[in-house]
C-alpha cells in the first residue's frame, strides 16, 4: 500500500511539513510515503520537537484518505499506535501505548506519532501520519519521558528500511481491518499504559491522583477520582510518571 509512491531525503526540515506542502498536487494521495535520514525541524505535538540523530532512526510520513467523520478522528491515532504496538510485539518486546500517542517499552518512549488532518465539511479527507521510531540511536537527550530504541531494547543494529517496510505492513493490516469494520477500542485499551493503575495527572497546574479506566471512543481518557468518573481531552492533562 505504501510502496509505489516513495520520496526519500537525506535531510529535510520535517517530513510532515513536506507532505503537507504537497497538498495541492496530484502526489497528495493515499499511499504517499516520505522518509528522511535527518530532520532539522522535526515536529511533535503543538510546538514540541522530535529529535533524531542523522541516519539512525525511522522518520516517515504517509498519507491516507480516511473519509471518516471528524468526530471519529481519534480512530486514526488508535490505528497507527496499534500498528506500532503490533510490530513491537512481533519482535518480542512488551510495548504499551501511553495515551494518546506515545509508544513505550519499559516506561521509555520508543516512538511518537503526529497526525495532521485535512478536513472538508466535517469529513477527514486526508491524514498525514508522521512516525518517529527510534531504531539504532543509543543515547538520547534528557526528555521528560526517557527515550529508548530498538538497539537499546534488543541489543542489535537493525536496518531502518526493513523496519519501515515491516511497520507499514502492520499499518496496512490495521487499516484494512478497520475499513472492514473491526472495532479497535478493545485492542487499544488492552495496550494502554497504566490501565487500572493509580497515577498522578497534572491538570490546570494541579496534581490529581486517579485510576486510569480506559480511553473512550472519542479518544478521551476516562479516570476515576475518589470513585467519581471524569474524562479528559488530549492535551488537557499530563501524566506524571
Ligand atoms: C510526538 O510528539 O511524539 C510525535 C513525534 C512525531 C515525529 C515524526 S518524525 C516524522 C514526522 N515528521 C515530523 O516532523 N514529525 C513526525 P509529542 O507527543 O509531542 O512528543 C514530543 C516529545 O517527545 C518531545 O518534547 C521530547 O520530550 C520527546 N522526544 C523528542 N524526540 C524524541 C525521540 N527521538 N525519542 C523519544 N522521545 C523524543
Amino acid at each position: 500500500m505504501f510502496t509505489k509512491n516513495h520520496i526519500h531525503f537525506h535531510k529535510i526540515s520535517s517530513t510532515n511539513d513536506f507532505v503537507l506542502s504537497l497538498k495541492e498536487t496530484p502526489l497528495f494521495i493515499e499511499g504517499l510515503l516520505v522518509t528522511s535520514d535527518y530532520q532539522d525541524n522535526g515536529r511533535g505535538q503543538l510546538s514540541k520537537k522530535w529529535l533524531s540523530k542523522n541516519g539512525l532512526n525511522l522518520l516517515m510520513s504517509i498519507v491516507i484518505e480516511p473519509n471518516i467523520l471528524i468526530v471519529n478522528r481519534f480512530d486514526i491515532t488508535k490505528i497507527v499506535s496499534l500498528a506500532i504496538y503490533d510490530f513491537l510485539i512481533s519482535v518480542g518486546l512488551e510495548p504499551a501505548i501511553k495515551w494518546p500517542n506515545d509508544i513505550l517499552i519499559n516506561r521509555r518512549k520508543i516512538a511518537g506519532v503526529l497526525i495532521q488532518n485535512i478536513v472538508f465539511k466535517d469529513i477527514i479527507s486526508h491524514s498525514v501520519i508522521g512516525i518517529g521510531f527510534n531504531i539504532n540511536q543509543l543515547l538520547f537527550p534528557d526528555f521528560p519521558i526517557p527515550a529508548t530504541s530498538l538497539i537499546n531494547e534488543l541489543g542489535e543494529i537493525h536496518d531502518c528500511k526493513e523496519i519501515r517496510n515491516d511497520l507499514l505492513v502492520f499499518l496496512s493490516n490495521r487499516l484494512l481491518m478497520y475499513r472492514k469494520g473491526k472495532l479497535i477500542d478493545v485492542d487499544y485499551n488492552n495496550a494502554l499504559f497504566l490501565i487500572g493503575e493509580k497515577v498522578v495527572l497534572e491538570y490546570q497546574n494541579k496534581y490529581i491522583k486517579c485510576i486510569i479506566k480506559n480511553v473512550d471512543i472519542d479518544g478521551c481518557l476516562q479516570v476515576s477520582i475518589n470513585n467519581k468518573n471524569k474524562r479528559f481531552n488530549t492535551n488537557e492533562v499530563k501524566f506524571i510518571i
